[in-house]
């Protein structure tokens, strides 16, 4: 197959090279169309919304056409707490800085005041921007129609329209996703590799761990939980002898009675939790490894400057002030 690695110097050699932002509104299908692009889970995805918290990077390299790096943003929504802020401010930076803007939106749900709010957030931005109608795989084409016409009718601060393309897709059977993704590559600049192109993320592999922890409790849990927990990686430990890592995580969770949820009668739930984070991590570590959870009661941990430093300290990302 030809070459391993792209030369990197001068322009690129006719290669491309960018960012693009997926900004929407949470549940929109973000996270899923990042991994499918991939071919990997680098972000977590959930049928909760919220679910991403950071601005998740994913480096697509390409000999033939060059490099794109996508940041998948947190769910646009009114931020109630200093946590949410954090997750409002990163999707608003990469709808700011990104080579092409990449909006998501539901399509299989009624437009409503989340989404008016986040078309207008769209229309001040000038970076050249794509609106992916996404779920069509449960939308009946007489509804999709209007909503295509809404999105086209819309106009950005300087009167041209907001979106240079309009595009029905579904992230989760693939339909129409490597349509869009010729559409970023003809839009981005070209340039040499922004990274290594070896590398599928920065982000270091202790904080995909914690996500990928933080995604089976998701999984097992519903209603407020989801909000409410973080995933703190305590310890790594290698036994050089055998090879097999020995992980300590605690779920952080914000009110007393959650903690009884998580854990479940008798330790069930915890240990379904437990199992399905050991043979996810297993896969993705490519190795045996023991697997030790705890929960903690952490009272308004999602307000509390030291807790989300401590779970910023995981993300080889540079938040920046936030107040
Ligand atoms: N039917 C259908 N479901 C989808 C599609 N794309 C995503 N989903 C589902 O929608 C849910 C949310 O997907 P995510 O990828 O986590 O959404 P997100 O936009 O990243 O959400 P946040 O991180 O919370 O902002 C999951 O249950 C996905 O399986 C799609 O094209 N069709
Ligand atoms: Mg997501």
């Amino acid at each position: 197959m030809g070459e391993k690695k792209h030369g990197n110097q001068g322009a690129g050699g006719g290669l491309k090279a960018g960012t693009v932002a997926l900004i929407g509104r949470p549940n929109a299908g973000k996270s899923t169309l990042m991994n499918r692009w991939l071919r990997e889970k680098v972000s977590i995805v959930s049928d909760k919304p919220q679910t991403t918290r950071n601005r998740m990077v994913g480096i697509l390299s390409d000999e033939q056409r060059g490099q794109i790096v996508f940041h998948d943003t947190p769910g646009v929504h009114k931020p109630l707490h200093r946590l949410n802020r954090q997750m409002l401010r990163q999707a608003l930076d990469a709808l700011n800085e990104a080579d092409v803007v990449c909006v998501l939106v539901d399509a299989s749900q009624r437009f409503g005041g989340g989404d008016a709010h986040l078309l207008g957030l769209v229309e001040k931005t000038s970076r050249p921007r794509l609106l992916l109608l996404n779920k069509i795989d449960r939308v009946s084409k007489s509804r999709l129609l209007p909503e295509i016409e809404r999105y086209a009718a819309s106009r950005g601060a300087d009167g041209k329209p907001t979106f240079e393309e309009i595009v029905p897709i579904s992230a989760l059977t693939g339909d129409g996703a490597d349509l869009v993704l010729d559409m970023v590559w003809q839009r981005l600049p070209e340039g040499a590799p922004l990274h290594d192109p070896e590398l599928l993320t920065t982000h270091p592999e202790r904080f995909l761990v914690a996500e990928r922890i933080r995604e089976k409790v998701l999984e097992q849990t519903r209603d407020e939980l989801p909000y409410t927990t973080a995933v703190v990686l305590e310890k790594w430990v290698e036994d050089p002898d055998t090879q097999r890592l020995r992980l300590y995580a605690t779920i952080l969770v914000d009110k007393p009675g959650q903690k009884g949820i998580v854990i479940g009668r008798g330790g069930s739930r915890i240990k379904e939790i437990g199992t399905a984070a050991r043979l996810d991590l297993m896969e993705f570590l490519d190795r045996p490894l023991h697997l030790e959870l705890n929960v903690r009661h952490e009272p308004g941990w999602r307000e509390n400057r030291r807790v989300l430093g401590e779970l910023d300290r995981e993300v080889d990302y540079n938040l920046g002030e936030v107040d």
